[in-house]
């Protein structure tokens, strides 16, 4: 499996830190081209728990190169702080490759993000605050500061320069705060630039070389197909394609290099942040959810909204990535509800939808419509093999894959790293 896509089918912390890091032994490469800072992903080694943010989860493979593609954008700030926080635990991070073209998070991209949510009250998107917005906005405005010019102090002035010209007007006039100079950005940009160089290359190059070479390369999304920013639920999504084209346009690797496309899908559904959620438990049921699935942001800390699974939004999914493969995660969070209801289609005001609605309206509209399954009361944590598991949670997970329109290769059943059931 050479060029290996692997993405969230959902709103995010579907558990692809895991997947990914259980996949660290069979591959050379783990990219990142898509988000910044705004990920979180968990991952559980032995009695270690890591938090990674920035950097790619295939970090904690001794075996693997992890890159941060073109599509990202850096807080140079927090990537030496996550660094040093892992080689402060043992990680050799030595290893890491940055992409000269992904674009740089400023004070300002944080401060616009913070003030402007404030500004919109409630109709804020409920973001992570990182400055993801404001800094894909530059990128896509021109006015963005790429890795590269750190590196040549004329070019980083000028460029900050045209950044904050509009920004000043924005911060002090709309704002209420005080204008940002050109030198505070530019000082302390140029002394991060240093620690930088070591890791900055051409990323592009360097992958589709390994491709070549017969090197197994994979490509970890950060949020998720629901909160990617053509195809997610806009305006309440991240500013970027978290979808597995993102893949491509996010690292300089063609689309016919791919040859597998992983979506990772909760056994129910989660959201932070604003923004429809058809499926949203406010009762006893969601709060189990959350309390037994620990639903908590691992960047922000926010309770994470909890539902139960969406099939309708798993098949976009599957639509919208090509999806090869599930992985199902966290099946071991149902085990003890004596019915599990799924969605299998939305109610919008007395029509039926089995596809998701393109109307923003309507999916706002949508009621779900469930179909129950039987639970199982068994620890099923210690499986290992799928005919192991309770025969309704056989049946459940089958009957995902059914309404899902991919094969499930994996199903979740622990955070560990050997926690999961392997079919295929
Ligand atoms: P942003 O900050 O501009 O990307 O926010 C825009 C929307 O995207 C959502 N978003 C996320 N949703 C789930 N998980 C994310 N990462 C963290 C985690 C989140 C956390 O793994 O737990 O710790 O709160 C993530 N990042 C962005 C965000 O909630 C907005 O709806
Ligand atoms: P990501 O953003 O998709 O990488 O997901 P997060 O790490 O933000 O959230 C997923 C959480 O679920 C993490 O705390 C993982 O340790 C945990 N997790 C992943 N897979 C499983 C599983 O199969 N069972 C349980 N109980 N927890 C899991
Ligand atoms: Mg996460």
């Amino acid at each position: 499996m050479p060029a290996v896509v692997l993405i969230g089918a959902q709103w995010g912390d579907e558990g692809k830190g895991k997947a990914t890091d259980a996949l660290g032994s069979r591959v050379d490469y783990v990219v990142k081209f898509n988000g910044g800072n705004n990920a979180g992903h968990t991952v559980v080694v032995g009695d270690e728990k890591y938090a990674l943010h920035l950097l790619p989860s295939g970090i904690l493979s001794p075996g693997v190169v992890p890159v941060i593609g073109n599509g990202v954008v850096i807080d140079p700030e927090v990537l030496f702080e996550e660094i040093d926080g892992l080689t402060a635990r043992g990680v050799d991070c030595s290893r890491l490759l940055v992409s000269a073209n992904a674009h740089v998070i400023a004070t300002y991209h944080r401060t616009l993000d913070k003030v402007s949510e404030r500004f919109l009250g409630k109709q804020r998107i409920g973001t992570t605050g990182r400055g993801i917005g404001p800094a894909y906005a530059d990128k896509i405005n021109r006015v963005g500061i790429r890795v590269q010019d750190l590196f040549d102090e004329k070019i980083l002035r000028q460029k900050i320069e045209g950044a904050l010209d509009q920004k000043n007007h924005l911060l002090v006039k709309v704002y209420n705060r005080r204008a940002i100079t050109v030198d505070e950005i530019a000082d302390s940009l140029l002394g991060l630039a240093d620690r930088l160089e070591p890791y900055v290359a051409d990323t592009g190059l360097v992958l589709n070389q390994a491709l070549d070479a017969g090197r197994t390369v994979l490509f970890e999304g950060g949020q998720a197909t629901l909160l990617d920013v053509d195809h997610g639920t806009y305006p309440f999504v991240t500013s970027s394609n978290a979808t597995s084209g993102g893949a491509c346009t996010g690292s300089g690797v063609a689309p016919n290099r791919v040859d597998r496309v992983i979506a990772v899908v909760k056994a129910y559904t989660t959201r932070v942040g604003e923004g429809p959620f058809p499926t949203e438990l406010f009762d006893a049921d969601g709060e189990r959810l959350r309390a037994v699935g620990h639903e908590y942001g691992t960047t922000t800390g926010r309770p994470r909204r909890c539902g139960w699974y969406d099939a309708v939004i798993t098949r976009y999914a599957q639509r919208v990535n090509g999806v090869t493969d599930f992985v199902v995660t966290k099946l071991d969070t149902l085990t003890g509800f004596e019915k599990i209801p799924v969605c299998v289609a939305y109610d919008v005001d007395g029509t039926r939808f089995d596809e998701m609605p393109v109307s923003q309206t309507d999916f706002h509209h949508a009621k779900p419509v469930y179909e129950l399954f039987d639970g199982w009361t068994e620890d099923i944590t210690g499986v290992r093999r799928f005919e192991d598991l309770p025969a309704a949670a056989q049946r459940y997970v089958l009957a995902l894959e059914e309404m899902s329109g991919s094969r499930i290769s994996a199903v979740g059943v622990g955070p560990g790293r050997e926690e999961t059931v392997v079919r295929h």
